[in-house]
């Protein structure tokens, strides 16, 4: 496939910046282990989609070695016909569907069936490719179609997909039977890792009984979590799109662009910018192109302008040659933006930008980590009335379709890959790193076009002063910018700033820390100094603006206590306020944001430190807000009024 990278030119032709994106862009040629796209399913004048949404088939394998679906190979017939099966929706976790203990807790392979009718024209045209897509599915997957292996794929929060159009030729009297078996066992190379751990003492645990241990603070939620789909596209079409953006003196946009293009040698391409009025602003022709648009309406952050959000739209037409290849259409929405840093700030379109935001989980009730509008349409009004600007995608990258709802509503966005609860030292080897790239191109691949992600998170809290961390966190985050030399890359660190053996090579410090929680419990007066102290090590040592990427304590709803004491209410306002006292200090000189722990109550596994899950949210899992979400929404707005450029009637709660 041919790959086609734009170097960046700059304005002033600073040929010490080209000079740095075509050394970065020679080393993706050489790293990027993926050679396809992953554009998001659209419909367009060449392309359909069919949702698989719905019920399907479900069985889990009980057998002692979880095997037995492999071993009587369920996927050649119908999994009806191999057993009891039960109603299952996707998306959704597995999990909470039903009052089965074993199924909540399964670990091992589980297996889905659904028969789909495929549209005749799909299978008559020969010339018609036809893609079966998995948004996503947690952790490992295996799909079949009519008893044939298409595909599989390691990673539980990211997209696949495969063509499957001559299979589903073959005999097209047949529905075409698609089996995907989903297996959540986590290993010490797997992203998050965990393991299996055996008792076989029997005076304690029955016969075969074992647990998964991992080091991550939320439940393992499995199945399949994202829309699975059907999707047509010409023979030859546009692979990938990737666009890089850039504002000259804020009245310019320039949208650098290049299209991959599979199944033709000599495609024609014409590309189109659109803008919200549906008026034509830009064209250009080739697989590689820039649009200039003249008094460009930037993208903006919510809450930092009065028309946050703001989408073009990037029509890319491959043109029929009149023979073999036919015209293919697809619309990528594109925002035009710039994000860069300081050493002590953070930038977007070359204004400060202070993330005052959360840190979410995909969760809720039932559906575990199912995608869910109502839910995600929720969250966004309540992110919103929050004052909230920002989020972090704790801990693993989030369907695509919030990213889409981010670009329109000027959420910002730090976009985290699953590397969650990397304690374990023979989680830096090789195969880790290994899998860990893959990650984080399949990330990159997906997301590089997003305007509201703004900065790469490659993990979360890893044991970061062991020694194999350097070279690990050094190949990942040199690795990353030179998959993006657009945006800054990070991760998230709880370490001893001293000992911390990745954050020299990171952009932005982003540190967590429970001050009064996990350390000196019931005390909230050591919040002032101690958090104080972090800061002025962390700036003092390294000289980078810092994010304090998580901050909280648990409260559960309706427990009143004054003075506090922890797990009420008014604990949870307490620390949030003395945490805002410091932040007010330090966001004058190198602290550019702050993101509560955590938007809403989360699911965990059971354990003497959770009481039904995690009760960091402010709001709960049913989210209903608790006292300290009026303490966030008021300092939010607050927060947004003063570093903002608000119209008069978004000034709430100035007043209050
Ligand atoms: C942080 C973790 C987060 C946990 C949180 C907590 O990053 O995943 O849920 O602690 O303990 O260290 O509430």
């Amino acid at each position: 496939m041919p790959n086609y990278y734009l170097i960046i030119q700059t304005r002033l032709g600073q040929r010490l910046g080209m000079f740095r994106v075509v050394c970065l862009l020679a080393v993706f040629d050489a790293v990027c282990l993926l050679d396809t796209g992953m554009l998001f399913p659209r419909e367009s004048s060449s392309r359909e989609v069919k949702e698989l949404n719905g019920l399907w088939d479900f069985r889990a394998d009980q057998s002692p070695n979880r095997n037995q679906g492999f071993d009587r190979a369920w996927y050649k017939s119908r999994l009806a016909e191999t057993g009891p099966v039960i109603d299952m929706p996707v998306p959704a976790s597995y999990n909470d569907i039903t009052q089965d203990p074993a199924l909540r807790d399964f670990i091992g392979w589980v297996w889905y069936e659904r028969e789909v009718v495929v549209p005749a024209r799909w299978v008559a045209d020969g010339g018609t490719r036809v893609v079966l897509r998995v948004g996503s599915a947690h952790y490992y997957s295996v799909v079949w179609v009519n008893g044939v292996k298409v595909t599989e794929h390691d990673g539980g929060h990211l997209p696949f997909e495969v063509e499957i159009g001559s299979l589903i030729r073959k005999d097209p009297t047949v529905p075409c039977r698609i089996t995907i078996a989903v297996n959540n066992t986590l290993t010490l190379e797997t992203l998050p890792p965990g393991t299996i751990q055996h008792m076989d003492d029997r005076t304690k645990y029955p016969e075969g009984f074992f647990v998964q241990n991992f080091n991550f603070d939320f439940f393992n939620y499995a199945g399949i979590h994202r829309p699975v789909l059907l999707y047509t596209t010409p023979k030859a079409y546009v692979d990938d799109i990737t666009v890089i953006k850039d504002v000259f003196l804020c009245v310019s946009g320039l949208v650098k662009y290049n299209v991959s293009v599979q199944g033709a040698a000599n495609a024609t391409l014409s590309v189109t910018l659109i803008d919200k009025d549906g008026r034509c602003v830009a064209t250009s022709n080739g697989p590689a192109g820039v649009l200039k648009v003249v008094d460009v309406k930037l993208w903006w952050p919510y809450l930092m302008h009065e028309n946050p959000g703001y989408l073009y739209s990037m029509e890319v037409r491959q043109h029929a040659d009149g023979k073999s290849t036919f015209e293919d259409v697809y619309s990528l929405p594109v925002g035009i933006r710039t994000v860069s840093v300081t050493s002590t700030q953070f930038l977007i379109n070359n204004k400060p930008f202070y993330f005052h935001g959360v840190n979410k989980h995909e969760d809720s009730d039932i559906r575990g980590k199912g995608l869910d509008w109502p839910l995600i349409v929720k969250d966004f009004n309540l992110m919103k009335w929050l004052g909230a600007n920002s989020f972090r995608t704790s801990h693993y990258p989030y369907a695509e379709e919030i990213l889409q709802m981010c670009d329109r509503h000027g959420i910002v966005v730090i976009d985290e890959c699953p590397g969650v609860g990397i304690k374990d030292i023979r989680s830096f080897g090789k195969a880790s790193l290994t899998h860990h790239l893959v990650v984080m191109d399949e990330l990159v691949r997906r997301d590089k076009n997003h305007p509201s992600v703004v900065m790469w998170s490659v993990a979360n809290e890893p044991a970061a002063e062991m020694p194999p961390a350097e070279f690990y966190f050094k190949t990942l985050i040199q690795h990353t910018k030179a998959l993006d030399p657009t945006r800054p890359v990070t991760y998230i660190t709880a370490s001893n700033y001293a000992r911390d053996k990745g954050a020299p090579y990171v952009d932005v410090i982003c540190v967590n820390s429970y001050f009064s929680w996990y350390h000196d419990p019931g005390h909230l007066e050591v919040i002032p100094i101690q958090l104080n102290t972090q800061f002025e090590n962390w700036y003092g040592k390294y000289q980078k603006p810092i994010i304090q990427s998580e901050y909280g304590a648990d409260a559960v709803p309706g427990l009143h206590s004054d003075p506090p004491v922890m797990f009420t209410e008014e604990y949870q306002k307490v620390v949030l306020q003395s945490y805002h006292n410091v932040f007010d200090q330090k966001r004058k000189q190198y602290v550019i944001g702050e993101l509560i722990w955590n938007f809403a109550d989360f699911m965990t596994v059971q354990g003497i430190l959770r009481v039904v899950g995690n009760k960091k949210g402010v709001f709960t899992r049913q989210r209903q807000p608790k006292a300290a979400a009026f303490i966030l929404r008021e300092r939010y707005w607050r927060l947004a009024n003063e570093t903002g450029r608000l119209p008069p009637w978004t000034k709430y709660p100035c007043s209050l």
